[in-house]
């Protein structure tokens, strides 16, 4: 019984995975840093001097300031100690590929001197172009720029909600003109950008408008050709997201998990499509919050157990920051940064570039696998107390050898107990960081 394709005018506009140049050099950065930044981090998650706990980024909302007060932070904004070569830098030593950044969060200030609106920074004391110090700044060290852009927009008067009359009509079709200007402006004046990340999509208004998140994303393709759309821009004719009424994922690749990664053993069907995790430090603030101790903050060891864990399963790994009004990093963002940093300037390359290995997940930790090689990584973390390393192969792969990769190849015993079963030995002792195991194996039986 074969069920018959629903017609749509704007569902995928391909299907399968991308392959192409652009596509495959996404794939490979593998980890990323997300930067929120904008009025909010002004004041932090503090209003009138009190503390609001929810995310810093929603403080308008969650604090009930007038969209005039609030845009009014504008003349405010003056981040004297911003420079963008240092963060670049650290990014860098941190180990990142691309770096993704909020050119107007859901409040409606544009990082970039955008000439379809004066809610930009062209306007604030500071006046200096933020994007194009960015992009320069990181594409100097080699590292991707992407471009974070919100649907949803809290300033401009023609964002709707809903679209319940015609006058809601007529609104968010000149809303939807005007971001379609800034998306086009932003291609075209930024022409090293690598990806556009979509999100406030999630609104009947932009359900109900499919076709305009079909031609964005067709627009960006013409402009840059190769850039990269997540998902979340994406609604079919149907106001179905992320995957069209068809079943077939819209944009390049997946980007629904947020502040969660999938399952390891129950959810392997992310690694048939592309995809992206985001993840924040704290619980759940994402721009600069004043107050941390309100939620438990990850430690570096549990965010690389993070990044390994995406790796493992074939996504990518963005990891967000939130600088400050200043436009400067908190102590434990930059403690985050260097031990990540340190672990990465050591086995990176279990990360860049490596994907699914189709392995049986084990308890120790996580196999990644570099694509075309014959030698699994394995990134053990929960090391067991006998130091046996149980290791389960499909049918036909034979294990050969074993070693600790910064040991400049001192084997380790391989115990092939049953078949396809096998024990790897190591030292029994307190490990301080993850380590990282190379094996050779062979195709036969
Ligand atoms: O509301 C936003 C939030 O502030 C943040 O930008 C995250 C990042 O994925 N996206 C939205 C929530 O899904």
């Amino acid at each position: 019984s074969t069920k018959r394709a629903i017609p749509l005018k704007y569902g995928a506009q391909y299907t399968g995975k991308r392959s192409d140049e652009a596509m495959n050099k996404w794939r490979s950065n593998r980890f990323g840093q997300f930067i929120h930044w904008g009025l909010y981090a002004i004041p932090g998650g503090v209003w009138n001097g009190k503390t609001y706990n929810y995310a810093a980024e929603f403080l308008k909302s969650s604090a009930h300031i007038p969209t005039p007060v609030w845009d009014s932070l504008m003349y405010q904004f003056n981040p004297v100690k911003f420079d963008a070569k240092a963060w670049a830098k650290m990014a860098k030593k941190m180990g990142v590929k691309y770096m993704t950044i909020t050119t107007k969060h859901h409040e409606g200030f544009c990082l970039w001197p955008s000439e379809y609106t004066n809610f930009t920074v062209a306007n604030s004391p500071y006046k200096k172009d933020i994007i194009k110090q960015l992009v320069e700044a990181y594409n100097a060290e080699g590292i991707d720029v992407n471009f974070y852009y919100s649907v949803l927009d809290w300033h401009h008067p023609d964002w709707r909600y809903d679209i319940k009359t015609p006058e809601d009509s007529v609104a968010m079709s000149r809303y939807l003109t005007f971001a379609y200007n800034q998306l086009k402006e932003l291609a075209t004046n930024y022409p090293t950008v690598k990806a556009f990340w979509f999100d406030g999509t999630w609104d009947n208004s932009v359900k109900l408008n499919g076709k305009w998140t079909y031609e964005v994303e067709k627009m960006l393709k013409e402009v840059r050709p190769g850039v990269i759309v997540n998902s979340r821009l994406r609604a079919d004719d149907y106001g179905k997201r992320h995957k069209d009424s068809n079943g077939q994922l819209m944009g390049d690749y997946e980007s629904g998990y947020e502040r969660r990664l999938p399952d390891p053993v129950t959810d392997l069907a992310v690694t048939k499509w592309d995809w992206e995790a985001c993840m924040t430090i704290p619980e759940n603030q994402w721009g600069y919050h004043k107050d941390w101790s309100i939620s438990h903050v990850k430690s570096p060891l549990e965010l690389l157990e993070m990044l390994v864990h995406t790796t493992s399963m074939g996504g990518n790994f963005l990891l967000n920051f939130g600088p400050s009004g200043e436009g400067t990093f908190r102590p434990q963002e930059l403690n985050i940064a260097n031990t990540i940093g340190a672990w990465m300037s050591k086995y990176g390359n279990v990360i860049w570039d490596c994907d699914y290995a189709g392995m049986k997940k084990e308890d120790w930790g996580y196999y990644t696998k570099k694509k075309g090689s014959n030698q699994l990584n394995m990134v053990v973390f929960n090391v067991p107390v006998s130091g046996l390393l149980r290791v389960n192969t499909p049918k036909g792969m034979i294990l050969e050898k074993a070693a600790f990769l910064d040991s400049k190849g001192v084997s380790l015993k391989v115990e092939e107990i049953a078949a396809n079963q096998y024990l790897i030995h190591i030292p029994v002792k307190q490990y301080t960081s993850p380590q990282v195991i190379q094996v050779d194996y062979r195709e036969g039986n």
